[in-house]
């Protein structure tokens, strides 16, 4: 059994952060960082059942084109995707009655809609961004057991590429889900690895008024490849979002929206146009169109 500072549950059976009941889920669900992403998605849906929020955390359920689908944003970082994931996996996987998982488990659908930086110059601005493998440069994945699902031949290169100093932990790459990677994919997607920092600043390369470890590691990232992928781009949420789906069974696959071109120093003119072509196309696969 479950101890209850384990599993935290609200008083109205709600799980502790996402504020949600089991019945409150669909199986397929987009993830988003902005809170206020939620909406510019459900306004398409034909109907909404179920709306809630707690901090950063939104979740609209309801209805597009007669498919289910939940919509959630989780605020922005891996160590925010540990609480989603987690709690999401509660959800459909352990009996909140007897704090025991279940002998039959359920597999998620998860697909990230996000934001990115392009670290390639030839992935422009407004363009869009698949993610082939997630290289998790945070470390949150490292308290789980994740041989299994993680790829040390693209660790062990990338480690060796970049020189990467030890005393930040060891990176990991964990693949997407080739069953919505089929769903989804179209030829004017860019595909590659998707670096995942822990940090927007420093952990990204961005100097405002602190030296940073090392000043290279973005040009170094550009030039890395591994098996003819390389690495597109660099956001906060990916790699975290595929080793814990992974772990659990969930199938998960992270779409972005370039809005900056951090090989060119350049940010979109309107970042939203990009966000709402992706939102849009998206939706429409999710829903078999
Ligand atoms: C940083 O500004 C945030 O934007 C990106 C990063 O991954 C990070 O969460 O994604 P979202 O727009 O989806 O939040």
């Amino acid at each position: 059994m479950i101890q209850n500072s384990e599993l935290i549950l609200n008083p109205d059976g709600s799980v502790y952060h996402l504020n949600l009941r089991p019945e409150h889920i669909a199986h397929d669900i987009i993830f988003v960082g902005d809170q206020n992403r939620v909406e510019k998605i459900t306004q398409f849906f034909d109907s909404i059942e179920y709306s809630t929020q707690k901090r950063e955390f939104k979740t609209q359920t309801g209805i597009y084109k007669g498919k289910r689908i939940s919509v959630m944003s989780t605020g922005i970082g891996p160590d925010n995707i540990d609480i989603v994931i987690n709690e999401l996996d509660a959800l459909v996987n352990i009996d909140f009655e007897t704090r025991q998982p279940k002998e039959n488990l359920t597999s998620l659908n998860i697909i990230r809609i996000g934001t990115s930086g392009s670290l390639q110059t030839d992935i422009p601005v407004d363009s869009f961004v698949m993610s082939k493998y997630g290289l998790g440069l945070d470390n949150m994945l490292r308290s789980y057991l994740i041989d299994e699902v993680s790829n040390a031949d693209i660790e062990e290169a990338f480690i060796k590429h970049t020189n990467w100093d030890a005393k930040k932990g060891k990176p990991y790459a964990i693949a997407c889900s080739e069953k919505l990677e089929k769903i989804i994919e179209s030829d004017q997607m860019f595909k590659g690895i998707t670096a995942t920092a822990g940090g927007f600043y420093g952990p990204q390369g961005r100097v405002l008024r602190l030296d940073i470890q090392d000043q290279e590691l973005n040009n170094k990232m550009d030039n890395f490849s591994f098996d003819e992928q390389r690495i597109t781009n660099l956001e906060m949420e990916t790699a975290a979002i595929y080793g814990l789906s992974a772990l659990l069974g969930h199938n998960a696959l992270s779409l972005n929206a370039i809005i900056a071109n951090r090989a060119s120093g350049t940010f979109s003119e309107d970042p939203y146009k990009a966000v709402d072509a992706l939102i849009a196309y998206t939706l429409d696969k999710l829903a078999g169109n």
